[in-house]
Formats: C-alpha cells, structure tokens, sequence
C-alpha cells in the first residue's frame, strides 16, 4: 500500500533535480525570459529559520509557474558572505573568517536545498569569493576612472576631463565636483605638478578620499553608514556611534540623485518603499545667499527654499558645530554662547532633531547685513540648524517657518510677515503660491518670486539657484578585515589604482583581525601589504570596501557568474536584463536599492550593460515573527505553575523553547532536560497539563522561538513547509509563526495523494471521461491560479487549491484528465509530491517540463439554473432546473413542483410567464 511517505518521496525528487541538472537556466530563443531575484542572504552561524524561505518560496513559486508557462527562467541564489558577524567571530576565536563563512554557506546551501527550490546553483555566486570580488574591485576602479558630466548627464572618463582641463580649464566645464573646488584656467591647469593634477581629480572622480565626518564606532573599531545607525547607536551590538571627521573614500552617488528620482518612476515598486528612496534623496531647489557680517571680513552663506521671504528674516541661525559661529562669538557674549555650544555639540544631530520640544540657542553678538535692504540682524547658534546640510546656517523667517517662528517666540525675537493680501479675490493660489508684495517683487507667485530673487542674487553676486540633496555621497571604508580590499596604493600621500591585471587584490593574511594597537586597521598587520611599480614599493589602502560593494552588482553576475575576462558578458545581462521580479525584506528600502541603482546607472553610462533599472517590479515580504511561550517560576522556588492558574500566585514570566511546547502545551520532561537548573522543576499543572502563556515577538534566539525549517520538514515535510508559509497570510503582511494550523495543510497534502489513490491504497485513475463538475472544479482552480500569479497572492492560490481537492474528492474523481492538470497547477507550490504522482501517471519527464493547463471559460458556465417561481406576485419556491430545457419542459417542471401544486390548489394558472434562465412567473 502506497502511504503518503512524504520524506522519501522528497529525497527523491531532490537527488533526481540534482542529477537531471533539471534548474538550469537555459535560453530557448522562441521563449519569452523572466528573472526572478531574492535579495541573497548573508550566511549566518545561526543558519535559517523559518522567517527567511518565506520570500524565496513566493519566488520559487513564480519561477516553476513562469516555467511551466513557457518562460526561460533565471531563478538564481548566492551568498552575501562578506560581513561583521563573520569577522567578530574570527575576533573571538581566532578562525578566519573565510572558513566560518564556508561552514556557514555549507548548511545554508543544505537547508535551502531541503526545501527543494528551482534554483539554478550553477549560477551561484559568493561576494567573498576573489573571483567574484575581481569584479567588485573592477568596477571600484572604473568609478575613480570617472566624474559625472553635467552637460552630457552621465559619468564620462577622467581623461576626457583632463583633455577639456588642458584646452579651456575648469571654469565652464559643468561636472560634479566638491563644494570649495577653485577655478582654474588651462595654463594654470597645465602648470600644475602631477601631484596637484591628482589632488585636483580627486575632486571630480566618482570615488574619492576626502575628509569627511563619519559615525565611528570605537567599540566596533570602524565606520558605519547611517543606516546602520539607530538612535546614536550601532545597529549591530548597540554600541555607542559618534560624529567624527576621517580620511574615507566615498561613492560620489549625490551625482546620481536626479536621476536615481527620475528612475523610480519607471518601476513597479510599492509606494511607500519609492516614498522612502525620495525621502533619503530628498531634492529641495532653492538658492544660497551670502550675507556680510557687520564690521567683519566673514561672510555667511545660507541655504533657502524661499528665497522670496527674505524680507521677512528678522535673524540668522548656525549650526552648534559650526568653525564660524565660534569665531563671531563677541566677548559680552561668550560665556553664554559658549557654554550652550558645549551642550549642543554632546548631542547628536538625529537627537537634537528628533526632540522638537527643547529649544535652545545662543545669541553670538554678532550682526549679519540683509543683502536685499542692508538691515541688521543678530546672528544666533541654535539646536535645529545641521551641520551636515546645505550650508549649516539659515535665514530665519519666523512669520513664515515653524521652527523659526518656534525659536523666535522663545527667545522673543522679531516676526515679520512678508505676504500682504493685496490678490485678486479667488485668486489665491493656496500654500505653494501665494501672491508677494515686497519691494521689487509684487505682485507675483511665489515660483516666479524665486525666480526673479535668484535673478537679482546672481546680478548682485550675493548668492546663486540651487538645487539641495539630503543625500550625501556614500561612505565606502571600513576599517574591518572580512571585506573587499580596494585596489589603491599610495604613492607621495595620493592615491593610485593597481593595475587592472593585478586583480583581484586578494585580502591578505593576518595574525589577528583586530586593528593595530595604534588604531591602524587589521590589514595593517599583514606583513607584505604592498604595491611593487617599476618606481619602486608602496603601501596599500588598509581599509576594505563596506557591506554593500559586493551586493551592489550581483544581479549581474548571476548571469554569467564564472566569466574570468568580464563581470559579464554583455550577450547575457543584455538577454536576462532587468529583474522582472525582486523579492526582499523591506528594511534594504534605502541603504541596497539606493546603491545598486546607482551602480546599474553607472555600468549604464560605461555602456557595459544596456538597463538603467536593475529591478523591475519588487515586492516586499512581511516578517515572519516569532511565536513565543512562557512558563511562570513561583519568585523564589523552582516552581512552575500553569498558565490559567498563575495568577494565585506571586510568578515572573520566563521564555521557554517553543520547540519543547505543542498547542501551548509544555512536555514536561523535555522542559526538565532542557537546563540543568530546571532538572528538578516542579509543577502545579491545570487538568493533568501544563499550558504555557505565549506572545508574538521578533524571531529571536534570546527569546527561545526560532522555529527551525529543518524540523518542521521533518515532521511534515517540504511541501508542507513551503504550503503552509504561503498559507500563513499575504506575502507581504507581517504575521507570526503558529504551527497550530500547520496540520491542515498537512492533511490537504494527504487528501491530494488519496485522490490518485482507491481506498486499498493503490495508485488508480481512470480514462473515463470526467462529468461536467469535475472539470468546472478543476478549472476554477486554474483560473484563480492565474489570476494569483498575476497579483502575487499566494495564501489564496493556497485557498483554492484546498476547495479544488475538496469538491474533487466529494465527487469522487478519479480522471486522468482532471488529475494530470491538477499536479501540474499544484507543482509550483508542493513540487515534491506532485513530481511522485506525475511519475505515477506514466510520465516520464519531470512535471517541471508539463505546460501549463490551458484555462477553458466555457466549462464555467453553468448548466443548471435555480429558478425562482412567483406566484401572483410572491416567490414562492425556487426550483433547480437544466439551462437547456424548452420553455415548455420548464413550464411542465415548475407545474410538477410540490410546492407549486400547494399553491395552485388544483386550480389552472391564467396566465404563465416563462424567462428562461431567470424567472417563472404564475398567475392564478
Ligand atoms: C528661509 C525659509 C522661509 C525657509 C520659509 C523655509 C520656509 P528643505 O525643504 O528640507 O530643503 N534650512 C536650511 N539649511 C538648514 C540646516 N542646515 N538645518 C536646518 N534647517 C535648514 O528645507 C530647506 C529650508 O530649511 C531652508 O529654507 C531653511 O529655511 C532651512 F518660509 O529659509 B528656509
């Protein structure tokens, strides 16, 4: 008798998927392509848990569906293996991290494979491997061969800038450089040494070293990117982060931000996730004004987005930081001004932003002259204003600024309002556009206020339009080990690339993977980390690329991921070309997305790809959160007492392992083996059982409830796993863990089986013809899978699956020709079990090979109809009748009825209305 034996047959199929090769992406030219993505996982020692396949199942789902649909499918998986927990482990233990990384990647690569994805593993790529980081080092060096032309809107090669440098100097070349870059003509430029002419560049390359100030992380001993701060501390380890200035090489992606905005509207992305990408590029146009301090050479610029108010500043305001503010302190001022500036500068800027209620400041005694009127104003330092945006100081408009209008009430300083009601009634314009009636600007919106005050500031020369990101260009050193080293040596204090045959610079050994004892990073302690030129020996960069070098460019990768002359060929990444579908947790919403979209534009501008989106449509999965328990210690003993009685007694609440926990129901002797402590636990049970509290959390070890894949395979199997994850709710909601119902997704996989099973237990299907129920069953089903794949909600393909087999069974089916079609729509999902019954129906070929069944309206189409009998006036019965009867057998029917016949009484109807397929109509 053939049981359901769910682990062998999963076995099977999985050795058979890895023997037949059967995943390859292969390109058949008369087949459309479709690329499927998860965002890759960093190889953790912890391996996976139940949360993390969720994503690649709906992934998985899609490819074996697009496959099955006629599709050449790239579904590929790889690891993001540089990264800190590896290197803090090496720390502790002193095992290089390239082998915890291995391990890691080994049970990575067993548990994925145990879930039996479509993945093609020939294609997997590993951002630690130097094959792969080659590539990573490559494009890093055809960043620092590039600037940004404005004009031409790309990135162009360093060498075309210097060529426009030697014939007409930098004066009226439109390129992104720094903010304080001088002017200088071709002669100057061609007068410069070498030295100078590289100081210069670094200026314009796309990645450069500067001085900038960076969240350094002391207890960490390296830089983090903002996003991987929270509140002031390390995400990681929550480790106190400061501000602090460094030499850093940094990614010139600021170049990028109008375009990285202009892209977003191109991609099937959710709103909020393309709400946050514009939030953190955060474009404002407005313009920088100069203003003169009084009986001063300093002059302070500030940053507007409304110019057009500039009547109405009553002062100025600088950042705490700010080197100026410090230098116009006046001395019947300073010992005030001074000491708030102390407290300010303890508090970081995400603080001083996020608490809106203190407000303080200091007035410096200092006066700034109104360029527009000459008027005098007092110059403040204040909390609000940053240091890190526009030009750290502001005009303070009070009558038209919350925070201004907040500061000047405080500290009871002039507000002025600038708008007179002197439009048109109805003319109002609303918030963006109201009329101003100042001076040489009346009469006028607001946009064309600016435009004209711009106009007059660059006439004047007191200040110039422009266009503010909030974005700033992205920091890329650590000072760690476990990363890609840049391919940089320095010679006479600037930096040099290695030669592009060199590569990859491959991450040397050290003795240990701490920095030095005087700060240097770890790579400081390889013995021979130097560059040997025909001019002589020279040192290398220390520091190694950040986190999201190596996951910036994958996706490209995957399609030709051993390639030794190219990152890829162009054939190839131009036949996959974007992502059709990405899926990935949503908290890479900025740092990931931002990054390899900025890096495709690059590759882009090269010409070496031919997309500037990397990643067409995306969806986010929701967490899958923990479901945790909890037992209740009696303070004191080691008494434990049941969940419905705990409140008799004075208890604390102690996570247990939800994996010693069944329907809340605590295994008491797995609880005593579970610690030592606990071998002698007492309990006061409810009804003979202990039951546990429980809560939804994070999946956490530290609260006891990861819940691990492998075990609930083992229990249930693949199919199930994969089944119920989908099942648990839409994909990208947040919702917890609960095996409870894991059961009923268990016994549908049964129910299946059974259905190509008689009740002996042998494989049986018939070559009848199926009736017409079993095939509207059927292909209800199909219709609602297609209709789910299109809107990617997987818990309801789910649903429909579970009504399909149900009616199916009610109806006893047994056909081949309803049976064949129903494993192949249910092979994206449980792929394992319906491979067995594809087998079992004489097929020789894997069922990932089958085409899709073809969706048939017409077997949708009702054929009987409930009709609904009136009798003078009042429906009376409704009577179940074939749509192809004749208005006659229909009239026979209905008069036939029992219930009619009550009515009627034995009377003749005097009149009789028959619609057929909707209504009956009698009058007696
Ligand atoms: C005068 C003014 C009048 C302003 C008015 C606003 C409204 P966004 O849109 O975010 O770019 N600002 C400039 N630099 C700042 C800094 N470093 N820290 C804090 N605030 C700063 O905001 C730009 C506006 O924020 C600028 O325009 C400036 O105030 C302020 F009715 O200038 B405004």
């Amino acid at each position: 008798m053939a049981e359901y034996t769910f682990r062998e047959i999963e076995k099977k199929w999985q050795a058979y998927w890895e023997k037949n090769q059967t995943f390859l992406a292969k390109v058949n030219p008369d087949k459309p392509k479709f690329y499927t993505l998860d965002m890759f996982p960093y190889p953790s020692g912890a391996g996976l848990h139940v949360g993390h396949p969720l994503g690649y199942i709906a992934s998985d789902i899609v490819a074996r569906f697009k496959a099955l649909k006629g599709f050449n499918v790239l579904h590929p998986m790889g690891y993001d293996s540089f990264g800190l927990p590896a290197e803090q482990y090496a720390i502790q233990t002193g095992q290089h991290p390239a082998i915890t990384t291995e391990q890691n990647i080994t049970r990575y690569t067993e548990q994925l494979k145990n879930i039996g994805f479509a993945f093609d593993w020939s294609k997997e790529v590993r951002t630690s491997n130097p094959d792969y980081y080659k590539w990573t080092q490559w494009i890093f060096m055809k960043l620092f061969n590039s600037y940004y032309d404005q004009d031409a809107d790309k990135a162009l090669s360093i060498e075309s800038l210097i060529s426009k440098f030697e014939t007409i100097g930098n004066a009226s070349v439109k390129a992104v450089c720094d903010d304080e870059t001088p002017t200088f003509s071709a002669d100057e430029w061609n007068a410069f040494s070498d030295q100078e002419k590289q100081e210069m560049l670094l200026k314009y390359r796309l990645t450069f070293l500067a001085e900038t100030t960076v969240n350094w992380c002391s207890a960490l001993g390296t830089v983090l990117s903002n996003d991987e701060v929270k509140d002031g501390f390390s995400e990681r380890g929550g480790h106190p982060v400061e501000r602090k200035k460094m030499m850093q090489w940094s990614m010139r992606i600021t170049a990028y931000a109008d375009r990285l905005l202009k892209g977003l509207d191109k991609v099937d992305w959710s709103e909020p996730i393309k709400e946050m990408q514009r939030n953190w590029i955060g474009k404002s146009i407005g313009a920088e004004v100069i203003f003169d301090v009084k009986d001063s050479e300093e002059k302070i610029k500030v940053f507007t987005t409304r110019v057009d108010t500039i009547y109405g500043v009553t002062y100025l305001a600088l950042a705490p930081e700010s080197d100026l503010a410090a230098a116009l302190i006046t001395e019947d001022q300073r010992e005030q001004a001074e000491a708030y500036i102390e407290v300010a500068k303890n508090r970081s800027e995400r603080e001083r932003m996020s608490d809106v209620k203190t407000i303080s400041g200091a007035f410096t005694g200092s006066y700034a002259i109104n360029p527009f009127n000459g008027e005098e104003i007092q110059i403040w330092v204040a909390d609000y204003v940053l240091a890190g945006y526009g030009t750290g100081a502001v005009m303070a408009v009070p009558a038209h600024d919350e925070r201004d209008y907040n500061f000047a009430k405080h500290f009871d300083l002039e507000i002025r309002q600038v708008i007179e009601g002197s439009m048109e009634e109805g003319s109002f314009p609303g918030k963006d556009g109201y009329i101003i009636n100042s001076g040489f600007i009346s009469n006028m919106y607001m946009k064309e206020a600016m435009i004209k005050a711009i106009e007059f500031l660059e006439e004047k020369g007191i200040g110039k339009g422009k266009i503010q990101y909030r974005m700033r260009d992205a920091i890329f050193t650590r000072q760690r080990y476990w990363g890609e080293p840049l391919p940089v040596y320095f010679k006479e204090g600037l930096p040099y690339l290695v030669d592009e045959k060199d590569l990859p610079l491959v991450l040397p050994e050290v003795d240990k993977y701490l920095p030095t004892e005087d700060g240097e990073p770890p790579l400081a302690r390889a013995t021979d980390w130097t560059y040997k030129t025909a001019d002589g020996e020279f040192p290398l960069e220390k520091s190694t690329m950040p986190g999201w070098a190596g996951s910036s460019w994958y996706f490209f990768r995957y399609t030709d991921p051993k390639n030794e002359s190219e990152f890829a060929d162009k054939a190839k990444t131009d036949y996959w070309g974007s992502v059709d579908l990405y899926i990935g947790g949503s908290e890479h919403a900025t740092g990931h997305l931002l990054y390899s979209r900025f890096w495709t534009k690059f590759l882009y501008d090269l010409g070496v790809v031919s997309i500037d989106e990397p990643f067409q449509k995306m969806i986010n999965q929701g967490m899958i959160q923990g479901r945790s328990n909890f037992v209740y210690r009696v303070k004191g003993t080691n008494q434990f007492v049941s969940h419905g009685l705990k409140d008799q007694y004075d208890t604390f609440a102690m996570h247990v392992d939800v994996n010693i926990v069944y329907n809340d129901q605590l295994n008491l002797d797995k609880f005593k083996a579970w610690r030592p402590d606990l071998a002698d636990a007492e309990f006061i049970l409810e009804d003979g059982k202990y039951i546990c509290g429980s809560e939804v959390e994070k999946m956490s070890k530290s609260k006891y409830n990861v819940v691990n894949p492998d075990d609930i395979i083992e229990r249930y199997g693949a199919d199930t796993l994969r089944l119920y994850e989908m099942f648990l709710g839409p994909l990208e909601q947040f919702k917890p863990w609960n095996t409870n119902g894991i059961d009923g997704v268990f016994k549908f996989l049964r129910k299946l089986w059974n259905l190509y099973h008689n009740n002996a237990g042998e494989f049986q299907v018939s070559d009848a013809e199926p009736s017409q129920k079993e095939y509207k069953a059927l292909h209800k089903a199909i219709k609602k899978l297609e209709e789910d794949m299109e809107n990617f909600s997987f818990n309801t393909s789910v649903s429909s699956f579970m009504i399909c087999v149900n009616e199916l069974t009610a109806l006893k089916s047994n056909k081949r020709k309803i049976l064949e079609p129903l494993a192949i729509l249910i092979s994206p999902y449980a792929p394992h079990i319906t491979e067995e019954l594809w087998s079992l129906l004489g097929n020789e070929e894997s069922i990932t090979k089958a085409t899709f069944p073809a969706f048939d309206e017409s077997y949708l189409v009702e054929s009987s109809f409930e009709y609904p009998v009136m009798i003078n006036g009042k429906m009376r019965v409704k009577i179940n009748l074939d749509l192809s009867l004749s208005k006659d057998q229909i009239q026979e029917a209905a008069l036939a009825d029992e219930t009619v016949k009550k009515w009627l009484d034995g009377k003749a109807p005097k009149k009789i209305i028959i619609v057929p397929g909707k209504i009956v109509n009698l009058v007696v």
